[in-house]
């Protein structure tokens, strides 16, 4: 039987193998784009594309997604800004619930409104904590949410939202400085957080370059998510790739 998106995350992480995650807004791409996006994404060895934005202002999520399906395999997951953003036609969904912010429509008031369409999309779904980190500057997600980021320099408050989480029933952790942050979160608050937890972390927001992936491997990342920067740069993909596909450790900061 086919492993789950979840088993596959879940079996990486206790090899040790970390996962980089290619973000597609469908706000940003055409179909010639996502035609090179999804080459290079095969070519590189991608492991997930994600596909969402905190806004989402074209009416074209079913066709992107589709899109994608017809060029390749790789798992594509919904990463929804606002309940609107299902597409039968993905392989999963995250789930998200803001637990960095309390603004309630996004802890629970939302989900409640979109369960019965995520039900009957059939899709895999993933419960996730989502956890918005001060990324220097207010970026779409903070401005949206209407919740306060967590402070980039308190990892105390980070690991115990995580911890809160994760002892709620949460199967994924997903750190984001926000879409185009101008700085990314810091791996001191990574190690923090990933010594405290057991299921997968996943970290994005602002990552630029290769080094910096490279470094939230080692300090415990299990997924690296990048968008902006692979929009305007599609040839980072492969080095990006190579450079957290190089991290093999089980345990963080190794
Ligand atoms: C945002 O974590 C993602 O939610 C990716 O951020 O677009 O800055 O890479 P970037």
């Amino acid at each position: 039987m086919k492993q789950s998106i979840y088993e596959s995350l879940v079996a990486k992480k206790k090899k040790g193998q970390r996962s980089f995650a290619v973000l597609i807004d469908p706000d940003n791409v055409n179909t010639d784009k996502i035609d090179e996006l999804t080459h290079l994404t095969v070519s590189a060895g991608v492991d997930y594309l994600l596909v969402g934005g905190s806004l989402v202002i074209s009416n074209h999520l079913d066709e992107v997604v589709q899109q994608i399906r017809r060029n390749c395999s790789i798992p594509v997951i919904l990463f929804p800004g606002t309940p609107s953003q299902v597409s039968r036609h993905a392989d999963g969904l995250l789930y998200l619930s803001l637990i960095s912010g309390r603004n309630p429509e996004l802890l629970i008031g939302q989900h409640v409104i979109s369960a019965p369409a995520v039900r009957k999309s059939g899709l895999e779904i993933i419960s996730t904590g989502y956890m918005v980190v001060d990324g220097g500057a207010p970026t779409t997600v903070s401005y949206i949410s209407n919740a306060s980021p967590i402070p980039a320099d308190k990892n105390e408050i980070a690991l115990c939202t995580a911890m809160a989480g994760e002892m709620l029933g949460m199967k994924l952790i997903y750190m984001d400085a926000g879409s185009g942050a101008r700085h990314p979160i810091r791996e001191e608050m990574i190690v923090s957080v990933a010594a405290q937890i057991e299921v997968p972390l996943v970290v994005g927001g602002g990552i630029r370059d290769p080094e910096k992936a490279y470094r939230n491997c080692k300090a415990g990342a299990n997924m690296i998510v990048v968008g902006n920067a692979i929009e305007k740069n599609p040839a980072l993909i492969k080095e990006m790739a190579d450079a957290v596909h190089s991290v093999l450790t089980s345990t963080p900061n190794r």
